[in-house]
């Protein structure tokens, strides 16, 4: 009798048991290997990243001048030029050639010496202050940089949205942003500025952040990248905007590079003219939505557009950047249903069934099992 109490008491344990594992079973597979994100927890996945040129690293200034004033391997970071902007920029520009030029360029004739784009690019600023620079100080680096290039029905352009649109864009594989010509990639993140007192002709120390009496000199290398790659643009081109920005930042602003050196010169007309912008707005997990498609600042960016005798098109949100934002915001609120979703579509996927079908054939099985044993237990 007693073999018989114990015999049921261990089958509903049994059965305890599994029913526990079967239920937290689809939750288990996803989180017993935690892959967290590259980036810090609270970083919102469409703010622009710091790597570029105009967020200037945070000084951590070196107590004595001598160790970064050559960069002679005694590194220490300042908000001066960075250390080994030639080696760097000749270092990406051959990288970028050799190792990343079958990917999207249309004329691949056209390989540039690297030495000399350098060159183009350095006699422009070297030993000359920084504030004297204005719009045309870099025009032979781009010419040189960008001869020859056009970017039919993949510019893609952005504005707050630095970290999303580069994730989408895949270093050139699918749309192509300025980041992804030669001419800003051999640039993108760098500081420097000439300075005609230092035996380098670069300041290694500080570089001004702004110029009060010369607007244009803080414009100066990416506002002309900017009016080149809108001048590059042909067919439909997209840009990726921000509509959940804080502090009712519009989507669209003036003063951004986009309004003042982007829109304003996408050619009208000629063989590689602009036929259509297509906005992709995004909306941050976790954050609230500022403005949708046909609101606001995206009205006044629609007129803008139509008055040049473009299409105009808006989405809101496409999946496919909703996957990339949730992709860097896993456990943000609005990614939790479509992590579920999306665990069945890969259950289904590797197994052929989903899982919670597959948990159902197992339970039925480990019942089966365990009535067979108890069934044995009694009679013998
Ligand atoms: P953002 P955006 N003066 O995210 N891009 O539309 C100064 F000094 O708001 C690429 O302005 O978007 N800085 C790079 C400014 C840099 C000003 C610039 C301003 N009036 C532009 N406005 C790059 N790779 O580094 C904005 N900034 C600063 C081309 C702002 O603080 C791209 O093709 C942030 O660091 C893209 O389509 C950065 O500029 C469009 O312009 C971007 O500001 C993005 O310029």
């Amino acid at each position: 009798m007693i073999y018989y109490q114990v015999s049921i008491f261990s089958f509903v344990l049994l059965l305890v048991t599994d029913i526990t594992s079967l239920i937290y079973a689809a939750d288990q597979k996803s989180v017993d290997i935690h892959l967290e994100p590259p980036y810090q927890a609270d970083r919102s996945s469409i703010r622009p990243s710091i790597s570029h040129a105009q967020k200037k690293p945070k000084p951590k200034f070196a107590q004595k001048m001598h160790l970064i004033s050559s960069c002679n391997g005694s590194y220490v970071k300042t908000n001066g030029t960075t250390c080994g902007l030639k080696e760097i920029m000749i270092g990406r520009c051959y990288e970028y050639q050799y190792m990343k030029y079958q990917l999207f360029l249309t004329n691949q004739s056209n390989v540039k010496n690297c030495t000399q784009l350098y060159q183009a690019f350095e006699s422009a600023v070297r030993y000359k202050p920084y504030c004297n620079m204005n719009m045309s100080t870099y025009e032979k680096y781009f010419q040189l940089a960008l001869s020859g290039v056009h970017v039919i029905n993949r510019a893609m352009f952005w504005s707050g949205t630095y970290g999303v649109t580069h994730a989408y864009s895949a270093d050139g594989a699918n749309y192509i942003t300025l980041e992804d010509t030669l001419a800003a990639a051999m640039a993108n993140g760098l500081v420097w500025c000439g300075n005609e007192n230092h035996t380098d002709g670069f300041d290694f120390f500080s570089c001004p952040n702004n110029c009060k009496d010369n607007r244009w000199a803080d414009l100066a290398f990416w506002g002309l990248a900017s009016k080149t790659f809108a001048q590059l643009a042909a067919g439909e081109i997209y840009v990726v905007l921000n509509g959940s920005h804080a502090n009712d930042r519009p989507a669209f602003r003036n003063n951004s590079y986009f309004s003042d050196f982007e829109l304003p010169n996408f050619r009208r007309t000629g063989e590689y003219r602009v036929t259509k912008i297509n906005i992709l707005l995004l909306h941050s997990p976790d954050k609230n939505v500022t403005e949708k498609c046909g609101e606001k600042s995206l009205v006044q960016l629609e007129n803008l557009i139509l008055a040049q005798g473009f299409q105009y098109a808006c989405k809101d949100d496409p999946e496919e950047l909703i996957l990339i934002m949730c992709g860097n915001q896993w456990k943000a609120r609005e990614c939790q249903i479509a992590r579920h979703v999306l665990r069945q579509a890969w259950d289904k996927k590797l197994y052929g069934t989903s899982l919670s079908k597959r948990n159902s054939h197992s339970f039925l099985l480990v019942c089966l099992t365990a009535l067979a044993e108890i069934f044995f237990l009694v009679k013998f």
